[in-house]
């Protein structure tokens, strides 16, 4: 069986009761076989960046899992199909979407996944979140970089 990861996983929602879809998901991602729950950060509420509708409600968790990242990947998948998750168009709004940040120190370039996702370091409400659990990972210049983004905890 494979070495233990530390994966890194963001969680938004802006619709239905978006606070409660992100608390539930915390919830199961924790209870997924091969994961255990590391490391949760506080919910933040957010502004939507490229996107539209209500604000989000975003937060950050850092699983150790034994599954490889196709397998955690379709396992999220899973989980945002089972929130009603409904994909109209890029950035639509959302009733959940799981996003693999960071799998290890894992490079991972195929079509349908890139690991270390490649807009984290533009987004307030990934890196707010990650700087609670990991700040060895989040320096000062890179939330500097998204201080003008709304944001707030909850
Ligand atoms: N997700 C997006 C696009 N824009 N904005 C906020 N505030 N929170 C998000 O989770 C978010 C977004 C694409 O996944
Ligand atoms: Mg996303
Ligand atoms: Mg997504």
């Amino acid at each position: 069986m494979r070495e233990p990861v530390i994966a890194t996983i963001g969680l938004g929602a802006n619709l239905g009761d978006a606070r409660q879809a992100v608390h539930e998901a915390m919830q199961a991602i924790a209870a997924w076989e091969y994961c255990q729950l590391h490391a949760a950060s506080p919910l933040y509420r957010s502004a939507p960046v490229d996107s539209s509708g209500p604000d989000y409600f975003n937060a950050v968790l850092q699983i150790s899992t034994r599954l490889s990242a196709p397998d955690l990947l379709a396992h999220m998948h899973q989980l945002e199909r089972g929130a009603g998750r409904e994909r109209p168009y890029r950035n639509a709004p959302r009733t959940l979407d799981l996003d693999l940040l960071l799998y290890g120190a894992a490079r991972i370039d195929s079509p349908t996944l890139t690991v270390p996702h490649p807009r984290m370091r533009q987004r307030a409400f990934v890196l707010r979140p990650l700087a609670d659990i990991a700040p060895a990972l989040v320096s000062a210049q890179a939330l500097q970089a998204v201080a003008n983004q709304e944001i707030e905890k909850v």
